[in-house]
């Protein structure tokens, strides 16, 4: 007969060895972001992938763009647990974390490469920082790192503000690149991804910004005709696992997480090498009627005076929290110039 004691203990047992299973068990992880496998957020989800089933038991489910919807569905899966990993620009996370537009304050970041790599690689605000923006909203910010400088790809010719007036420009759904683009003289027009081929081909928006490589993929050429180098920005994403999730894992798999996404982020720069020039000369091969124009320093400078009362319009945002991000960024930018 069971008694009571010889029960629980059976039960104790029992609990325990199920403990013990789940920390040595083979566990699947999904991982969805906003790009396609053979796009930049694609090659690197498929290099941590790599990484992580490398060097333990567990496997890694990627979900490209679309298979579960919109960059803003992926982010809600990712907070319920639903997804282990998420990658999603600040882009759309601007929404959720107001400090993360300060990646949309114009002319910020270098043009330079190799001082743009520098900057991710060490920054303060973004390694010590928005860490604990990101958490607040159960996320564990694991890196940032960029896509390529952002081009903008319109109907018409643009060399100045005045080219954008009327011009409605589709933007990721953030106040502040709303903000920006105000600024820039245009009609700003937050959409999803999805909608904005549809949107150029019937003409509902004129215009988008992207790094090369995204409008070459996407085809944005062929339903654009003018390519604008105005150098006011850089593409930056970040990737972040459910904290939750993250918390629960061993310090020695926190670690293994924290060692793929290093290998990740250095494939990632090292992949980019060349990738805006070849997209470049893709899209003319396609369609040799394309315009690229790079603005003059001359041209820039109106679209360079904007960006202070894109500033003005972040800090209001974010109030000290945001100038606190603000100043630490402007920092680490000075130290990545040195
Ligand atoms: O413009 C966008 O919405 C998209 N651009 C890039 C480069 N990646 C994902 C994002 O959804």
């Amino acid at each position: 007969m069971t008694t009571l004691k010889s029960f629980l203990t059976g039960s104790a047992a029992m609990v325990a060895l199920t403990a013990s299973m789940t920390t040595a068990q083979a566990d699947t992880w999904r991982y969805a972001f906003e790009e396609a496998l053979d796009e930049v957020q694609g090659v690197f989800a498929q290099k941590f992938k790599e990484e992580i089933e490398a060097n333990s038991d567990h496997e890694v489910q990627l979900f490209p763009y679309g298979t579960l919807g919109e960059s803003a569905d992926i982010m809600e899966q990712a907070q319920a647990g639903i997804l282990q990993f998420v990658d999603q620009s600040p882009g759309f996370t601007g929404s959720l974390i107001p400090e993360a537009q300060v990646f949309f304050v114009p002319y910020l970041l270098p043009q330079d490469q190799e001082q743009l790599n520098s900057f991710f690689r060490n920054s303060v605000a973004i390694n010590e920082m928005f860490p604990a923006l990101y958490a607040e909203q159960g996320l564990e910010l694991l890196t940032m790192f960029p896509e390529g400088e952002v081009v903008m790809t319109t109907k018409e010719p643009v060399t100045s503000p005045e080219d954008l007036n009327e011009v409605k420009v589709r933007v990721m759904t953030n106040p502040l690149l709303v903000e920006s683009y105000r600024a820039f003289g245009a009609t700003p027009t937050p959409l999803p991804w999805g909608e904005v081929y549809g949107g150029l081909q019937t003409n509902i928006i004129q215009g988008q910004e992207n790094p090369m490589f995204f409008v070459e993929s996407t085809k944005m050429y062929e339903v654009t005709d003018h390519i604008t180098f105005t150098g006011h920005n850089n593409f930056t994403t970040a990737v972040m696992a459910n904290k939750d999730f993250f918390d629960g894992l061993s310090e020695e798999e926190q670690t293994m997480v924290q060692d793929a996404i290093d290998v990740a982020f250095d494939h990632i720069l090292e992949y980019q090498e060349g990738l805006t020039e070849s997209a470049l000369d893709t899209i003319l091969e396609a369609k040799p009627s394309m315009t690229v124009t790079r603005l003059t320093e001359e041209q820039r400078a109106p679209f360079q005076d904007a960006a202070e009362s894109v500033e003005a319009a972040f800090i209001e945002m974010t109030g000290e929290s945001g100038q606190e991000i603000l100043d630490q960024m402007k920092a680490d930018l000075a130290a990545a110039a040195d």
